[in-house]
């Protein structure tokens, strides 16, 4: 059986656990405290050189870090993720948007937030938060007028970029100035067996 080393509050993580949802996959989940120590160890940094969640581990054994890399290698040949050439460079282009533009932006500075840290480091915070409402006035752009990111349907460009994008909220952006996202972020939600799962973070995620 699949194996997922999960941390439940990442959003990265979450992005694994909703394919494979959405995927009907089953799959065993370790849970991975980075606070803990538990991404630093000789054991996991072998499985992933960055120690870092999530990491999904092969029947083989074979160890796939990075989100996006293993919502790739599960939806590939599924309706998830086009077989045309452009269509499928497209849902990658997205996936390095998200990675690029969401992740470091609005996927730091809600964590900053709501883990108490953004007090601690305003500036830095603040910068992220700029950062983050300019990659939603490019996905505001791009969805007017689209019902998805590629080939108006659901793709794990939508999921991936769903995961921080609506935790918008938790950095203090309020997402109602940008309807078309809104409204894509609720049609995410309508796909079949959407859930959110997410954990919020524990006390030992908190800044001293
Ligand atoms: N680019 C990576 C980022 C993974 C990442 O930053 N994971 C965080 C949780 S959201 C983590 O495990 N951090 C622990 C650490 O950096 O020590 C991905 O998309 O999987």
């Amino acid at each position: 059986m699949l194996r997922l080393y999960d941390y439940g509050p990442s959003a990265n993580c979450f992005k694994v656990r909703l394919l494979l949802a959405q995927l009907g996959v089953p799959y065993e989940r370790v849970p991975t405290d980075p606070f803990a120590g538990e991404t630093r160890t000789a054991e996991y940094l072998a499985r992933n050189p960055a120690g870092r969640t999530p990491v999904l581990e092969l029947e083989s054994g074979a160890c796939l870090p990075e989100s996006n890399a293993i919502c790739l290698y599960l939806a590939e040949g599924t309706e998830f993720v086009p077989a045309d050439r452009i269509l499928l460079a497209r849902v990658h282009g997205w996936l390095f948007f998200e990675q690029n533009l969401v992740l470091p932006t609005i996927g730091t500075a809600q964590f900053l937030r709501m883990t108490g840290r953004s007090k601690l480091v305003p500036k830095a915070f603040d910068q992220r938060v700029e950062a983050g409402k300019a990659a939603l006035a490019i996905l505001e752009r791009h969805l007017t007028g689209r019902a998805f990111l590629v080939d108006e349907r659901y793709t794990v460009a939508d999921l991936s970029t769903y995961a921080y994008v609506h935790k918008a909220p938790d950095a203090g952006i309020d997402l109602n100035e940008t309807a078309n996202v809104l409204d894509w972020l609720r049609r995410v939600e309508t796909t079949p067996t959407f859930g959110n799962d997410l954990d919020p973070y524990p006390p030992n995620a908190m800044a001293a």
